[in-house]
């Protein structure tokens, strides 16, 4: 076999590829134009080269120079001994070192996994195994975390790794490296890789509903799609000051329409690495921030400060846009009379499918729906359990396929004959109901995941985790209603009698670092933890998750 060939088959391992016609249909329709992730932000670079393209704290870039690091860091990379298909696990905070992270990685065809900062080693070290990562970037710490303590554990458990990349110090431990001096590659350039835009670019990852979070693998034509047609979308434009403050790695930040719809456009990012309404409200007056995105739970805090006497920073922007979980219409409706707030809902998925209301929407739509659909090639339909269409109006599950919705997870096949539909259709695990004017309400959900203030806690894995422990016959996480989060967890225990018990709140501590020492991210550690003799069951002899929830509001 020749060389090119073995490429192509491991650049297309345990990918679902988008069927041919639907390829064809795409490219037709000028979606997907066959340009990499690496060639558009060289495209930005060069047309809006002197404009700032990010303020990272006392730090400024222009686009030319951030083109300028990213390509001294894809000479670094490729220095390294990296190649075209190998996978760097990426975990920073909102840092310009992401972004020079991201694009030098994407510029020599490695394929970054977007980890949040709040994975800790039991993720990660998943990441690193489902790709054979061969490379982890941290920062040393962040929000009294030490990632170079997780790089440790993830070193020894993963055979593929063989650098951790520290932005900071790295402790001199061995294996760690720092982020180099960049000038030293400043004369060098690498040869492009042998790639099309059809080919799989980086991972998101899911929030999911069952076990470890799943990869999900975005094409550059895909992404870019769903990238400048947001951007369309939220009109942004060279004059665009967007903040961000949601970690840069998710979804919504990058490309609803995010940072990447903001580089298309030539505007600027100021990064905020704490998202407390005294920082965010600082930076929103000193650089006259016109866009933010938010969820939920973080636009109730800075309602909050508002209505305790901060200035109101709502009216001054041009946009907020709210998602992530269900905004509450009471919310929207404060931001909108009270604050003159210019709201947009955005209801999306890392897995493609992306909603905005518009701005011309009616006030009401604004208020109470999540908006309707990027693309008339989106294809949505609500359906029953036995997938039989509804009438339009009725609540019933999303499936959606379309130009930037994937057709399968990165590697499990089992898993998806299961989160998609034989025609391809991804079973988002949303309740949705569309209303006359076409656009989508979320009434619920059927998938078994906690949304916690945007955070998404897949709960059987916690479940897995708990059921690990000697004195634990089995357990169950419910969500339960919570004024700020929208949505905070609860464990159900059924404890081993047979052990003498120490107190309940000793007991719920050691629980929790049980969980914690796991190496679980900490927003999936049971908010609180109840113990019980015997589970509620269904007929079909389940554990009734209904029922545990409906005590809980009880
Ligand atoms: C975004 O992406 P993920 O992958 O973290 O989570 C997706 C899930 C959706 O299936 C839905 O259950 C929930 O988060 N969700 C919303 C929502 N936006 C997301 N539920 C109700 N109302 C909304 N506005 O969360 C994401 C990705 C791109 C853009 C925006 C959000």
């Amino acid at each position: 076999m020749s060389e090119q060939t073995l490429l192509e088959q491991k650049l297309w391992e345990g990918i679902v590829q988008y069927p041919e016609d639907f390829v064809e249909k795409y490219i037709a329709k000028g979606y997907w134009f066959g340009q990499t992730l690496s060639d558009f932000f060289i495209e930005c670079a060069e047309k809006y080269a002197q404009n700032t393209a990010i303020i990272c704290g006392e730090r400024h870039f222009s686009y030319a120079q951030l083109q300028q690091h990213i390509d001294e860091f894809a000479v670094y990379l490729s220095k390294q001994g990296y190649q075209i298909g190998d996978s760097v696990v990426i975990q920073l905070p909102n840092i310009a070192e992401f972004f020079i992270a991201y694009f030098g990685a994407l510029r020599i065809g490695m394929r970054p996994i977007m980890s949040l900062p709040a994975h800790r080693h039991a993720e990660v070290s998943h990441f690193i195994g489902q790709t054979q990562a061969k490379l982890y970037i941290c920062a040393d710490r962040f929000m009294g975390f030490d990632y170079r303590k997780l790089a440790l554990e993830c070193k020894q458990r993963c055979e593929s790794l063989q650098q951790v990349l520290v932005v900071g110090t790295s402790g001199e431990l061995s294996g760690f490296t720092t982020w180099p001096d960049l000038s030293k590659y400043q004369q060098q350039r690498v040869v492009p890789p042998n790639l099309t835009a059809r080919h799989v670019a980086f991972f998101q990852l899911s929030g999911g509903s069952t076990g470890t979070p799943k990869l999900i693998p975005r094409t550059h034509d895909d992404y870019l799609y769903s990238v400048r047609a947001s951007a369309d979308i939220c009109e942004l434009n060279q004059t665009t000051k967007m903040l961000m403050v949601l970690p840069v790695a998710h979804n919504f930040s990058m490309s609803s329409a995010g940072s990447l719809g903001l580089f298309y456009t030539g505007g600027t990012l100021v990064l905020s690495q704490d998202p407390t309404a005294a920082a965010c409200f600082a930076l929103i007056k000193q650089h006259k921030v016109s866009h933010v995105a938010l969820v939920p739970a973080l636009a109730a805090a800075w309602v909050e400060a508002v209505s305790k006497g901060a200035e109101n920073i709502f009216s001054q922007l041009e946009v907020l846009q709210v998602g992530g979980a269900r905004l509450a219409d009471a919310l929207a409706r404060q931001l909108i009379e009270q604050y003159q707030c210019r709201l947009q809902q955005v209801f999306g998925m890392a897995e493609g499918l992306v909603n905005y209301t518009r701005y011309n929407d009616d006030i009401e739509q604004i208020i109470s729906t999540q908006g309707s659909r990027i693309s008339a090639d989106d294809e949505i339909k609500v359906v029953d359990d036995e997938d039989r269409e509804l009438p339009q109006g009725e609540v019933g599950h999303l499936l959606t396929r379309g130009p930037y919705t994937i057709r399968g997870y990165f590697n499990v096949p089992e898993h998806n004959r299961n989160a998609f539909t034989t025609d391809g259709f991804y079973r988002t695990g949303d309740l949705v109901r569309i209303n006359a004017e076409g656009n989508i309400i979320v009434e619920g959900r059927s998938k078994d995941q906690i949304n916690r203030g945007g955070e998404k806690i897949a709960t059987e894995e916690v479940e897995q985790v708990l059921n690990q422990h000697p004195q634990i016959i089995q357990s169950a996480l419910v969500s339960m209603p919570d004024q700020m989060l929208g949505e905070k967890s609860c464990a159900y225990i059924q404890w081993r009698t047979d052990t003498t018990d120490p107190s309940p709140t000793r007991l719920m501590m050691q629980l929790r670092q049980y969980v914690q020492h796991y190496g679980l991210a900490t927003y999936k550690i049971p908010d609180r933890i109840e113990f019980v003799e015997d589970m509620p069951y269904t007929a079909l002899g389940k554990i009734d998750k209904k029922a545990l929830r409906q005590r809980l509001v009880a």
